[in-house]
């Protein structure tokens, strides 16, 4: 394959980024890369964004341990123990170059000489876009945080301490879709303007590509996302309808109806000592009045309000976890939506149950477990009240 990357080692670097689909990432800086701080001023992005690549050993079995962090972090070693299990040793230079084939400074996430076991921070997860090394101290590579995730197959983590002050069992819910009744809420709203069947599949196909489209931006309100989503779709159909009224549409959005199974199944889960979590694409307001009408207390919400950003990206999940202090894998998150949940809670390593709310089964496609409604996840969640301090005993 050709390339116009220069260094060999960095040219490495970036045929194993291109065998897994992420060609052209690979960029030379004529300023040094080789620290956190130097490769954020010679990108001209903020030192959070950048990836550090530490290497450290566990001290009784031996393996190579790769802490990929944020720049921004002092990784402590004393804490990260709790994840490896054991202790850790900072790794030196000849170690790091004969375990990674690559010295201090270059270390990318890929292309690594010997397998090792990866941890991700959170605080990268948090971001759009980060940087890591790129097998040279003057060679960086651009990437998402879901992509960092995927090719080093890391396992998420705080690598700064985190307080841990509920130990119970989470439930996490996406709301609307899920335990609303989204799409019936949306179309009866602009119902009056749409004739017959065919004409509100097509109508909510569109909304859902415009609301895509414009939650991919720069964060807007939830108010703004869905009044401009509708104008947008209704524009594209044909359908007339003026601002003003689309503008008033998101007030209704308390009001949308709840699924029938909804209220009794969360409030056995509550009887049953689950935690409750909503994690929601909505603004702060909307979200508690939704949850009041339901009569539903949850135990955390986390809104897109709250961390201005939208699923799928992983805001919402990794806030929650900061302020949980649960392990992806004790959490189980339900949603309807594959695209917006079940794909970035699944790559987060959550448990995950897909409810087809609307009949749409994703066909070949791993969505971890399927339910068809949340009763039954009632009967399937219902063996592990009581005593038993967690988890979910579900095959990923
Ligand atoms: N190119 C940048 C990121 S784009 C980079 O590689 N940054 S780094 O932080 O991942 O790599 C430098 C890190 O190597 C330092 O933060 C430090 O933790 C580690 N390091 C530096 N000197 C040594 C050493 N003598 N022994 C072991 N580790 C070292």
């Amino acid at each position: 394959m050709p390339t116009s990357v220069r260094h060999a080692s960095a040219r490495r670097v970036d045929v194993a980024l291109s065998e897994r689909g992420l060609s052209g990432r690979v960029r030379e800086l004529p300023d040094s890369t080789a620290t956190a701080a130097e490769a954020a001023s010679a990108i001209g992005c903020d030192v959070r964004q950048i990836v550090k690549s530490l290497l450290f050993r566990t001290r009784k079995s031996r393996h190579p341990v790769l802490v990929l962090s944020s720049g921004s972090h002092r990784v402590d070693e004393e804490w990260m123990r709790h994840f490896a299990e054991e202790p850790l040793v900072r790794a030196d230079p000849e170690y790091v170059r004969s375990v990674t084939g690559f010295a201090i400074g270059g270390v990318p996430p890929v292309g690594l000489a010997a397998p090792l076991i990866p941890f991700v921070d959170y605080d990268l997860l948090e971001l759009n876009e980060i940087w890591a090394a790129a097998g040279h101290p003057h060679a960086v590579c651009r990437l998402t945080p879901a992509e960092l995730l995927r090719i080093t197959r890391g396992r998420p983590v705080p690598v700064v301490p985190l307080s841990r002050p509920d130990e119970v069992p989470w439930i996490t819910f996406d709301c609307y879709g899920t335990l609303i009744d989204w799409r019936t809420g949306l179309l009866e709203q602009v119902g009056r303007l749409t004739r017959g069947r065919t004409q509100q599949d097509r109508l909510f196909a569109a909304y859902l590509r415009e609301e895509r489209a414009i939650e991919s931006g720069p964060y807007l309100p939830y108010r703004t996302v869905v009044a401009e989503a509708i104008l947008r779709a209704t524009q594209a159909e044909g359908i007339p309808l003026s601002r003003e009224v689309a503008e008033r549409i998101p007030e209704s959005i308390p009001h949308w109806p709840a699924f029938g199974d909804t209220r009794s199944a969360l409030n056995s889960l509550v009887k049953r000592g689950f935690h409750i979590g909503v994690l929601s694409n909505v603004d702060s307001d909307l979200m508690n009045e939704t949850l009041h009408n339901l009569g539903v207390k949850a135990d955390r919400v986390v809104t897109a309000e709250e961390v201005r950003s939208y699923k799928p990206m992983f805001k919402h999940w990794i806030h929650f976890l900061k302020l949980t202090g649960a392990q992806p894998e004790e959490v189980l998150h339900v949603s309807a939506s594959v695209e917006h949940d079940i794909e970035p809670a699944m790559a987060l390593g959550f448990r995950t149950a897909y409810v087809t709310r609307y009949g749409d089964l994703p066909s070949g496609q791993n969505v971890g477990r399927i339910v068809h409604g949340l009763t039954e996840l009632l009967d399937q969640t219902a063996a592990l009240a009581g005593k038993e301090p967690v988890t979910f005993r579900v095959d990923r």
